[in-house]
């Protein structure tokens, strides 16, 4: 017929005016395949705000990105997924910060024991100036920061005995994260630090490996370290937040609508993500009760006595990180406390 031939030339024509088209910046929106990558499982918080993202991503590009969602460490640990993203071979991850220090060491003082007192503080800081700053030194690094999701407040477990003062900490074999100031803080207080990526923790928990950890209640509840913990101290030491990291690589191919689609969905996924561990702590602190655990406070008392064991750690690596970003967090505090 008449139909197939025109129907041709179309088709022919604009592949010519497309040739003829500068390659970049890329327009609109495009086919896209994205591996998004997390090192806890699809039932915590943070796996469903990545659920939450990949719904939010695909309906605003209209089908045309696909996130490929990879749970527990599929990919590998914090470190492996972040030097992926470095790479170009994976798009995104959201790490702790506290591993990630060895690129860009300032995150450090986000693992300074007892700066925040609730989650409000945090969100403050970490969504205001200081926050964003950090964020900034992520591209030369082949990253971009684009959010920050909770992590939350860190609780410590162990087999032995319980933890209700800092004498008790003395002798304990801890699995920290691969930081530093975690693991310095940590033998100031006597303990014998073990830091290991977040994936080995549950087999080193089962064969004895080390006595305890410390994770935010959601985590050591979806993780089930309540099967081989007895002993939960309601320490409350650290807020170590996530980062929702791109690849820069791959970042640099999408138009700007797809940036602002990209962002947008990586900031409203963090405000549900956030919620829900919010929520999520509660419960699960009722949970690990309900499940065996023998849970104990620590009093104001002692976490001043451990906040005086561990200054020295604190005045070495803010000297490290820098004295004036370590001011300007302590002030933002300030700020919301309205001091
Ligand atoms: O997905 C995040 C986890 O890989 C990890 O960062 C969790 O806080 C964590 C830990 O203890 O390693």
């Amino acid at each position: 017929s008449l139909l197939i031939p025109g129907l041709l030339f179309m088709v022919a024509g604009c592949g010519l005016i497309g040739t003829a088209q500068p390659a970049s910046p890329a327009k609109g929106i495009q086919v896209r395949m994205i591996k998004a990558g997390i090192g806890l499982n699809e039932d915590h918080p943070q796996g469903q705000g990545l659920k939450k993202f990949k719904e939010i991503v695909e309906r605003k590009t209209g089908g045309k990105w696909k996130v490929q969602t990879y749970f527990s460490a599929q990919l590998g640990d914090d470190l492996k997924m972040t030097e992926a993203l470095k790479g170009g071979l994976q798009e995104i991850t959201i790490p702790s910060t506290s591993p990630l220090v060895g690129t860009v060491k300032e995150f450090g003082i986000f693992d300074f024991p007892f700066v925040f007192n609730d989650p409000k503080e945090a969100d403050a800081v970490l969504d205001g100036p200081l926050g964003q700053k950090l964020l900034q030194k992520l591209p030369q690094h082949g990253l971009i920061g684009l959010a920050y999701w909770e992590n939350g407040f860190r609780n410590l477990t162990n087999s032995k005995h319980p933890v209700a003062t800092v004498a008790d900490f003395r002798g304990l074999k801890i699995r920290t994260m691969q930081n530093e100031v975690h693991i310095n803080a940590f033998k100031a207080l006597g303990v014998n630090p073990t830091p290991m990526a977040f994936s080995e923790v549950f087999s080193a928990l089962e064969s004895k490996t080390v006595d305890g950890q410390e994770n935010p209640l959601a985590t050591i509840e979806s993780n089930k370290f309540n099967e081989v913990q007895k002993y939960l101290s309601l320490t409350n030491h650290v807020y170590t937040p996530f980062v929702f990291l791109v690849s820069k690589k791959f970042w640099d191919q999408l138009s700007d609508e797809e940036k602002k689609i990209l962002t947008d969905a990586a900031i409203e996924a963090g405000k549900y993500e956030r919620e829900l561990n919010r929520q999520q702590n509660k419960k699960s602190l009722e949970n690990l009760k309900r499940k065996g655990m023998q849970v104990n406070e620590f009093s104001p008392e002692e976490k001043k006595k451990a906040q005086e064991i561990i200054k020295p750690v604190i005045d070495k690596y803010s000297k490290e990180f820098g004295e004036d970003l370590v001011k300007q967090m302590y002030d933002e505090v300030n700020k919301v406390r309205g001091q």
